[in-house]
C-alpha cells in the first residue's frame, strides 16, 4: 500500500522552512488580526527559499499545489489578510507558465489576495546556492558536525549571487518603509545586500536551525560575511536563548559589533540588530483534532493489522533521513535494548518513519545505505516468523496517518544529535489522547529546553542511554504518563505556531516604538 496523499507530495523535499505543522484555519485568526493591526499599512514582504504554492503538470493540466508545510501555511492567511508579497524560489514544473513576466503570481488561487514573486533559479544556482554551500557547508556547521563541511570551490560565489537574485527581488518590491522578514540559512547575504538599497527599511530574519558557538561556527569559511549579513537585519530570531548567546559571542569575538547583554543586541556601523528567541510551536488543536478523525482510525486499523501492531507495544521515529537526527545511534540503542531485554523481542517494534531528504547530496545518499542496512541487519537478526523489530516506512504520509502513529505510539524516539527545535516532538504531544505515551527527547534538540520536564531526556550520543531511556519510558505507570503528557501539552499547546507568529511582530512592533518614540534600547 501507497501512504501517499496528493495534497502532500512536496513535504519532503528536505527544506526545514517546509515543516508541516497544519493547513490555514480559523485557529489563527485572531492572531493575523492582532499583526494586521500592529503593521498598520506597511508592506510586509516575506522571503523563504520554499514558496507557499507551486504549479505542476498532472495529466498535462496546469494544477496547483497549496501550501504543505507548517511555516508556508502559517503564513499564508497572514500574508491574505495583509496583501503582501511573497518571494520564494519558483521550483514548480508549471510555475512559469502561470507567472507574469515578472515571475509575479496573484494567491491564494480564485482569490488573489497577495503577490508571490518568484525567483527563477538555473540547474547550476541550485546546485551552489541550494544543494551547494547551503546544505554542504551552512547545515553542518551550524548542527556542529564539521566532519560533513565541503565547502567546494564556486559555491560561495553562488550563494552570494542567488542572495542577490533574491535580495533584488525583494529591494523591487519593497518601498522604503516595509517590513522584510527573511526565513532561513539561505539567506545569510541577502539583508545586507537588502540593506544597502533599503536602509530605512525593517528587516528581520527568522533562523530556524542551530546557531552553534564561535569555536565552531569558525570553521565556515566565510563567518564574517554570513555575521555581517545578519547584522543588517533590525531582529534576527533563534529557537533557542542557547542560539541567541552563541551568536552575540560569536559577533564580539570576531569583533564585528559592539555587544550590548542586556538589551540583546549589536551595534555595527551604527545599526542595531536585536536578537531574541522565539521558540517555534506546531498548530497544536490542528494535531489533536487530526488526531481524531476517522482519516487517523482509518489509516491505523490498516497499518496495525499490515504490520502485526494490534496486540504489540509500539516506539516510533519520525524524521527527514538527515544525519543530524540520530537515527543510526538509535538503532543501535534498540539492538542492545532488544538483545538485553529478550522479553521485548516479539512485544516491542520499532515504526521508523522517514522522509527522503537532499538524496544527490553524497552524505545523505550514504546515511540512506547505511542506515537500511542497518535495519536490514537488526530485522535478520531479532525477526521470526511473526515478528520483525523494525518497520521502515519511506512513503511520504498525509498528516491524519502522522497523527495516528503519534497517538497510538508507546514511545517516541526524539534522538537527533543537534536540532534547531524538533516539531515532531511537539506533535507527538499533541496527537495523544487519554493513554498517552512518553517522549523520550534528545538533549541537544531546541525542543529539550521547553519539554525537558515532562519527557525522559537523554544523550544521544550516549548508545546506553538512549536504551536505557526507551527501557524506562517503557515502564512508566499510567497515571504518571498522563501527569507528564499534561505538563507537555501546557507547553506545546500555549506556546504554538500562531504564539511564534505573535511575538515575533509584537516584537517588531515594539523595536520600531522605541526607535520612534525615544530612540531608547529595548531591555
Ligand atoms: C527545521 C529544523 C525546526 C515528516 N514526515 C512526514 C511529514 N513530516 C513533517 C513532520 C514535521 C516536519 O516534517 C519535520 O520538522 P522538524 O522540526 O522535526 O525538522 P526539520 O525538517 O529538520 O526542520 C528544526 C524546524 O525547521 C522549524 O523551524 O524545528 O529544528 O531542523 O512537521 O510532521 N509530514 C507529512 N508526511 C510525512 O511523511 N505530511
Amino acid at each position: 500500500m501507497k501512504w501517499t496523499n496528493a495534497d502532500d507530495v512536496q513535504s519532503g523535499r528536505g527544506d526545514p522552512s517546509a515543516t508541516d505543522g497544519g493547513s490555514p484555519d480559523e485557529g489563527g485568526d485572531d492572531v493575523h488580526g492582532a499583526i494586521s493591526n500592529l503593521l498598520q499599512d506597511r508592506e510586509l514582504i516575506v522571503v523563504s527559499n520554499r514558496q507557499p504554492y507551486s504549479h505542476e503538470y498532472e495529466d498535462g493540466e496546469v494544477v496547483v499545489e497549496p501550501p504543505a508545510g507548517g511555516l508556508t501555511a502559517a503564513v499564508d492567511p497572514l500574508m491574505q489578510r495583509l496583501s503582501g508579497t511573497w518571494v520564494a524560489w519558483g521550483d514548480g514544473e508549471a510555475d512559469r507558465e502561470v507567472a507574469d513576466e515578472d515571475g509575479t503570481v496573484a494567491l491564494p488561487p480564485g482569490e488573489e489576495s497577495y503577490r508571490l514573486q518568484r525567483v527563477w533559479l538555473d540547474e547550476d544556482d541550485v546546485e551552489g546556492y541550494y544543494r551547494g554551500y547551503s546544505n554542504r557547508v551552512l547545515w553542518p556547521v551550524c548542527h556542529a558536525d564539521l566532519s560533513k563541511v565541503d565547502a567546494r570551490p564556486g559555491d560561495w560565489e553562488t550563494y552570494e549571487a542567488v542572495n542577490q537574485t533574491f535580495a533584488d527581488a525583494v529591494i523591487r518590491r519593497t518601498p522604503g518603509d516595509g517590513i522584510v522578514w527573511f526565513h532561513d540559512y539561505h539567506f545569510g547575504r541577502a539583508p545586507r545586500l537588502v540593506r544597502n538599497a533599503r536602509p530605512e527599511a525593517f528587516l528581520a530574519q527568522f533562523w530556524h536551525i542551530p546557531w552553534p558557538s564561535w569555536d565552531v561556527f569558525r570553521a565556515c569559511p566565510q563567518a564574517e560575511a554570513i555575521l555581517d549579513g545578519l547584522l543588517a537585519n533590525d531582529l534576527v530570531g533563534f529557537h533557542t536563548d542557547t542560539d541567541c548567546r552563541h551568536f552575540l559571542e560569536g559577533v564580539e569575538v570576531a569583533g564585528l559589533g559592539d555587544v550590548d547583554r542586556t538589551s540583546g543586541s549589536v551595534l555595527r556601523d551604527g545599526q542595531r540588530t536585536y536578537v531574541r528567541s522565539f521558540p517555534i510551536g506546531t498548530d497544536a488543536a490542528k494535531w489533536a483534532e487530526r488526531a481524531g478523525s476517522d482519516a487517523a482510525d482509518e489509516f491505523w486499523a490498516e497499518f496495525s493489522e499490515e504490520n502485526g501492531l494490534t496486540d504489540r507495544r509500539m516506539a516510533l521515529g519520525v524524521e527527514r533521513l538527515d544525519y543530524t537526527k540520530g537515527i543510526e545511534r538509535r538503532l543501535d540503542a534498540l539492538e542492545l535494548l532488544w538483545e538485553e531485554e529478550p522479553d521485548l523481542q516479539g512485544d516491542l517494534t520499532y515504526v521508523q518513519k522517514v522522509s527522503m531528504s537532499r538524496q544527490e547530496i553524497p552524505a545523505y545518499a550514504e546515511l540512506r545505505e547505511r542506515v537500511e542496512a542497518r535495519v536490514a541487519e537488526i530485522n535478520d537478526r531479532f525477526g521470526t516468523d511473526d515478528w520483525q523489530p523494525i518497520h521502515y516506512v519511506d512513503d511520504h504520509l498525509p498528516r491524519e496517518a502522522l497523527a495516528a502513529l503519534y497517538r497510538e505510539a508507546d514511545v517516541a524516539l526524539v534522538t537527533p544529535t543537534r536540532d534547531g527545535m524538533n516539531l515532531v516532538a511537539k506533535e507527538f504531544v499533541a496527537a495523544q489522547g487519554a493513554d498517552p505515551g512518553v517522549l523520550v527527547l534528545s538533549e541537544l534538540a531546541g525542543a529539550s529546553e521547553q519539554l525537558d520536564a515532562g519527557s525522559v531526556v537523554v544523550n544521544p550520543y550516549d548508545v546506553r542511554a538512549v536504551a536505557d531511556g526507551v527501557r524506562h519510558a517503557l515502564t512508566v505507570p499510567r497515571e504518571e504518563r498522563e501527569d507528564r503528557m499534561e505538563r507537555l501539552r501546557t507547553d506545546v499547546e500555549g506556546n504554538d505556531v500562531y504564539a511564534w507568529l505573535s511575538a515575533q511582530f509584537r516584537t517588531i512592533d515594539r523595536i520600531r516604538d522605541s526607535r520612534e518614540a525615544t530612540d531608547e534600547l529595548l531591555t
